[in-house]
């Protein structure tokens, strides 16, 4: 999480009061509350429920919700979460008030489509689906179906599991579709999102808990707040799953009476990732790629030529990166072999940056891809070679992609603004990074962008094992007597080449 996204934007929640406080508004306020944000709520409909059944939905009139959402608007939500519409005129209401008031489309909307209870109990008039369908989803950025409430809101009946991809198509052609897999079989809950510019599955274990209810509804919302806090829709679904992992986790019920799902903090636990692929997964457990020994990664400089190593080595660092831009054919495989003679030499630790087929073919200690090279290298071969494994990563869409293939280690970053490199990225700074810290928990992690030396005792006081820079080195007036002073910042342990040699 950047600094940027710790204020508490409001999000506009319109749904349904659960008089058992369990699903609906209650559970939105709950969960967009545990996640950083404010919620302001407009209430389409008083229910009288609990676990048992719906003894009375009592939807209010059109124009009592069209004046609270009217009230609310007042507050400039950064997001809105559309839950239970119970009638036709509420989905109108809804629907003109969003013309009127989200004219430019700059908010945020999500909407879980609510037609039926989770105990099949149905809570909407006939035609909602269909004016849901008309009215309200060309003004939506995200909606959140689960398997039966897609079948009534596109053409697709949705017994075959080829018809997710063909349904989020279908509900996504203007912004973005969440389908959410939780009813179907199968020892993972696995769900797909499309938008535009991007498709992937969503897996997690199927957690057993009686203790599920409102899951649709704390889906949505964190996906709302997580929209709200700035984040982009492949990140916010991703802390959404997120979320819905935590609350079940964390789930209670009372009196006998399952119960629903807690969600108590901004999603911030590993266990509670999902695994991200471009395909549902065979299994969620890949092997892993070998570690990179005991000892830590340490003072990390990524260089540009094989000559840096014999600067940079002699001075004591055991990690390093060759990354180059502008080197093809013989120039090219020379460079890294040259490299690689000089780390074997030192026993360093050298990655080759993006090159894989060659740094398996000369025999480099291990391979550093970014994510746009992920879909093109062949990662089995990478590991079957033997070969230690980084990846990049900036966000949770990417780290979710990343961890699955468990590397050696993962990157983070920027920690702070770079102009070694073109970043979209908003830096972490380093609450940022002691949040990654925290989610991966004592997995390798490298630090990278815009480390300086005066920035290195705040990223070393994250826990980082790795901390990777270029300019801070390379610029520097004396890069070897540099390195060693920031390899002693970076102590205790003190590690000596003699001790790594052992250790490996
Ligand atoms: N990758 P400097 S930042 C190569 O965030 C690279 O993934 C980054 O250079 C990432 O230490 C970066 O000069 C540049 O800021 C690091």
């Amino acid at each position: 999480m950047t600094e940027a996204q710790q204020a508490r934007p409001v999000t506009l929640a319109i749904g349904g009061s659960d008089s058992a406080g369990m699903a609906g508004v209650q559970a939105d306020q709950r969960v967009i509350t545990a996640l950083g944000g404010h919620a302001a709520t407009a209430i389409s409909a008083v229910t009288a429920q609990n676990s048992d059944g719906v003894a009375g939905i009592n939807p209010v009139a059109a124009d009592v919700l069209r004046q609270q959402i009217a009230s609310c608007w007042a507050l400039a939500p950064s997001a809105v979460k559309i839950g239970l519409l119970a009638t036709v005129e509420q989905v109108r209401a809804c629907a003109e008030a969003l013309v009127e008031y989200n004219r430019n489309g700059t908010v945020p909307v999500v909407l879980d489509p609510v037609l039926a209870s989770s105990s099949g109990h149905h809570l909407v008039d006939g035609g909602v689906a269909k004016a849901l369908r008309e009215l309200l989803l060309p003004l939506v950025t995200l909606v959140t179906p689960n398997r039966s409430e897609a079948a009534r809101l596109t053409s697709l009946d949705m017994t075959a599991a080829t018809d997710i991809p063909l349904a989020a198509a279908q509900l996504g052609h203007q912004g973005a579709a969440y389908l959410k897999g939780g009813h179907w079989q199968g020892t993972a809950s696995s769900d797909y999102f499309h938008s535009p510019t991007q498709h992937f599955w969503l897996s997690s274990p199927r957690l057993a808990t009686p203790h599920q209810r409102g899951t649709g509804c704390t889906l949505a919302s964190a996906a709302a707040t997580a929209l709200a806090l700035g984040y982009s829709h492949a990140d916010a679904v991703v802390i959404a799953k997120m979320a819905v992992n935590q609350g079940l986790r964390q789930g209670h019920g009372w009196a006998s009476h399952p119960g629903p799902l807690s969600v108590t903090h901004f999603p911030n636990a590993g266990r509670d990732l999902p695994l991200l692929s471009d395909m549902p997964p065979a299994n969620l457990e890949e092997p892993p790629f070998p570690s990179c020994g005991p000892s830590p990664l340490g003072l990390y400089p990524v260089v540009d030529r094989a000559a840096w190593l014999n600067t940079l080595l002699p001075a004591g660092v055991t990690t390093i990166q060759l990354r180059i831009k502008d080197l093809t054919g013989t120039a090219l495989r020379d460079e890294i072999r040259r490299a690689i003679a000089v780390a074997e030499q030192h026993r360093a630790r050298l990655f080759i940056n993006d090159y894989w087929q060659l740094a398996i073919e000369l025999g480099a200690y291990g391979v550093h891809l970014g994510q746009e090279d992920l879909a093109d290298a062949d990662i089995a071969a990478i590991r079957d070679a033997g070969l230690r494994l980084g990846i990049s990563t900036h966000c949770h869409y990417e780290v979710a992609r990343a961890l699955p293939l468990r590397p050696s280690y993962l990157a983070c970053g920027p920690v702070y603004p770079t102009t070694s490199k073109d970043m979209p990225w908003v830096p972490h700074g380093p609450s940022g990074l002691s949040y990654w810290r925290q989610v991966l928990h004592d997995y390798p992690l490298v630090a990278i962008g815009g480390i300086d030396r005066s920035r290195l005792p705040a990223v070393h006081a994250t826990g980082a094992d790795g901390i990777a820079m270029i300019s801070a080195l390379t610029q520097a007036a004396d890069p070897a007597a540099t390195a060693r002073e920031f390899i002693a910042l970076l102590s205790p342990p003190d590690w000596s080449l003699d001790q790594l040699a052992q250790a490996q």
